[in-house]
């Protein structure tokens, strides 16, 4: 057992321990821990695993300066207004290489809640690997889950590949755009019409929200899908406009992942996919130090003077790498 400079040990069950009694600092260093990756990130799931009893994510997504972080922070006066428990936010930056310091405006704009004991913020950006926040977030959330935090918000920035896989990994997804130009466009090109349950017209203070909402709507309306209906919702996040009846729709909605059983299923369809992805990983790992082998200079060496062709040849180390 190592121990920190300030005296708290950084073992992962003992920061565990602490961090569900309470204290913050041991939290921040679990949460770093899980999106380390690795044999770290593998202790700390095996811990956290069977504590995580089921938290509640949503995740908010949507181009940038649509009004994310703002909303968030209505979203959790109004969690904290209504006395659902201790709430965290995880604000995922995709495109940022930084960790810890990233996003230094979200943190700025949501200080209010700095000294609220039952807020935990938190910003993790990508640490270049493939797949790297696709599995550090669901495993941060995990970590949360199991020190006692039953509602987690997850912002994403931008509207990419990687926003669409994170931010979609939730129970609840919102997409916020605004109004103007192109916006909900943008929104439907980048998929986020298949993964949004709940659409945001954030700003509308400004000209063009009704048009934005009657873009999205009818959007929504040339693929319709069976069950729940994504509700289009227009709110002034700046003034806290509309975000009482967005509350509202993210508990309509999870009542209906509940009475339908949907949301077991999406948790099951998630789950699976995160195996999936490390298992895609280890295998990776695997080809990357057999590739340093002399079985594999042996049989590239065939390769290269065409006695065996390239299909045979990856068959054959395929069925090393089983073994
Ligand atoms: N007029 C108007 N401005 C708003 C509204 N909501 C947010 N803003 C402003 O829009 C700007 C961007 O808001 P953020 O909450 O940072 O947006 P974001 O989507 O989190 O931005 P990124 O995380 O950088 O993508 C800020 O200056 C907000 O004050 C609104 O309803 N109306
Ligand atoms: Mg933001």
């Amino acid at each position: 057992v190592s121990v920190g400079s300030r005296g708290r040990s950084s073992a992962p069950a003992e920061l565990l321990d602490s961090a569900a009694g309470g204290d913050r600092v041991s939290l921040a260093r679990l949460l770093s821990l899980a999106e380390r990756g690795g044999d770290v990130a593998r202790e700390v799931d095996r811990l956290v695993f069977p504590r995580a009893a089921g938290a509640y994510t949503v995740g908010m997504t949507g181009s940038p300066g649509a009004g994310k972080s703002t909303l968030t922070d209505c979203l959790i006066r109004a969690s904290r207004d209504r006395d659902v428990g201790r709430v965290a936010v995880l604000a995922v930056d995709p495109s940022s290489p930084l960790s810890g310091g990233a996003l230094l405006g979200d943190r700025v704009r949501m200080q209010d809640h700095a000294l609220d004991e039952g807020v935990f913020i938190r910003s993790m950006a990508s640490r270049g690997q493939l797949g790297g926040l696709s599995l550090a977030v669901p495993l941060a959330v995990r970590v949360l889950d199991a020190v006692g935090v039953p509602l987690v918000f997850v912002e994403t920035v931008g509207v990419g590949q990687i926003e669409v896989d994170v931010a979609g990994a939730t129970d609840t997804t919102v997409v916020v755009v605004t109004p103007g130009w192109g916006d909900a466009v943008q929104a439907a090109k980048a998929g986020l019409l298949e993964v949004a349950d709940i659409f945001v017209v954030n700003k509308a203070d400004r000209a063009g929200t009704r048009e934005a909402e009657l873009d999205l709507r009818r959007m929504l309306d040339m693929s319709p899908r069976e069950g729940w209906d994504p509700p289009v919702l227009p709110t002034v996040a700046s003034r806290g406009e509309g975000v009482g009846e967005l509350w509202d729709a993210i508990g309509r909605h999870r009542e209906y992942l509940e009475e339908t059983g949907l949301g077991a299923e999406r948790r099951g369809a998630r789950l699976e996919r995160e195996m999936r992805l490390i298992f895609v990983r280890m295998l990776e790992e695997r080809a990357e130090s057999l590739s340093a082998s002399p079985e594999w200079q042996r049989v590239l060496e065939e390769v290269r003077s065409h006695r065996l062709e390239p299909y045979q040849a990856a068959l054959m180390l395929a069925e090393d790498l089983g073994r």
